[in-house]
């Protein structure tokens, strides 16, 4: 066993953490968040807020904080490009993913959506986010078919935009049509990302468990309603 997971019974953050391990065949476990938090967070020797949380039995510590997980794992499985640029644009990319999962939750449920706001933010920054990862990836050389995110291999960067979209259109097909309007490669890339064998697997067992379920809560609630299943608007 490399790692233990600590996390919901839902994909939201977690499924981006899962996703590398499958990719690079570690070993884990998935254990509830309510193994650390809230009580037990404060008392780890790198204390975290909130889940998700890994336990690195090679080092014998927690991280959380999901972009700095998956950048400890990159660097140990050389996910991550070595020119700086291409480095520097990793991160960006997860931490652009992080934002995305925030305001996709109305910053975690603060208020619920609407029509208005949602249709807003559907067409307004969703659809732009999705063009920035486009832009990214054509001016990195990915096509149809061929190519990373960043380059001609494979990084961070391609785990978390697939980790992104594909739990997010796994839980809400409508999306699709948006992804594909918005970033036809990047929804190409999504799917080649999802058909890895190893992380195909993963996914089939975890799906078979969590089902649509996205990020739960009321926010998700809330969601649904705007998404109806079967909706292909
Ligand atoms: N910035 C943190 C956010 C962590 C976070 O918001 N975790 C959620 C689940 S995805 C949670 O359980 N939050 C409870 C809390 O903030 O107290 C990360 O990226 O890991």
């Amino acid at each position: 066993m490399d790692y233990r997971l600590y996390y919901w019974d839902l994909p939201f953050r977690g499924v981006f953490i899962e996703m590398l391990l499958a990719d690079v065949g570690a070993g884990y476990s998935n254990h509830d968040a309510s193994g650390i938090y809230p009580e037990r967070s404060l008392k780890l020797h790198n204390p975290g807020m909130a889940p998700p949380y890994l336990y690195d039995y090679k080092c014998k510590k927690y991280f959380a904080q999901m972009p700095a997980i998956l950048m400890h794992l990159a660097r140990d499985y050389d996910y991550l490009p070595t020119r700086a640029e291409l480095h520097t644009l990793a991160l960006k990319t997860i931490l652009d993913c992080n934002d995305i999962l925030l305001e996709i939750t109305n910053y975690h449920g603060v208020k619920m959506w609407d029509k208005n706001s949602w249709e807003e933010f559907r067409h307004g920054r969703l659809a732009e986010w999705m063009q920035i990862f486009e832009h990214t990836g054509r001016e990195h050389g990915v096509k149809i078919g061929d190519g990373y995110l960043l380059g001609p291999t494979i990084s961070v960067a391609d785990i978390a935009i697939a980790a992104l979209f594909g739990t997010l259109l796994y839980a809400f097909p409508a999306l699709r049509q948006d992804l594909q309007d918005n970033a036809p490669h990047i929804a190409h890339l999504v799917d080649k990302i999802e058909a890895r064998d190893s992380i195909k697997a993963m996914l089939e067992k975890r799906r078979a468990h969590w089902g649509r379920n996205y990020c739960g809560g009321q926010i998700e609630k809330s969601l649904r309603k705007m998404l109806p299943e079967g909706s292909g608007d």
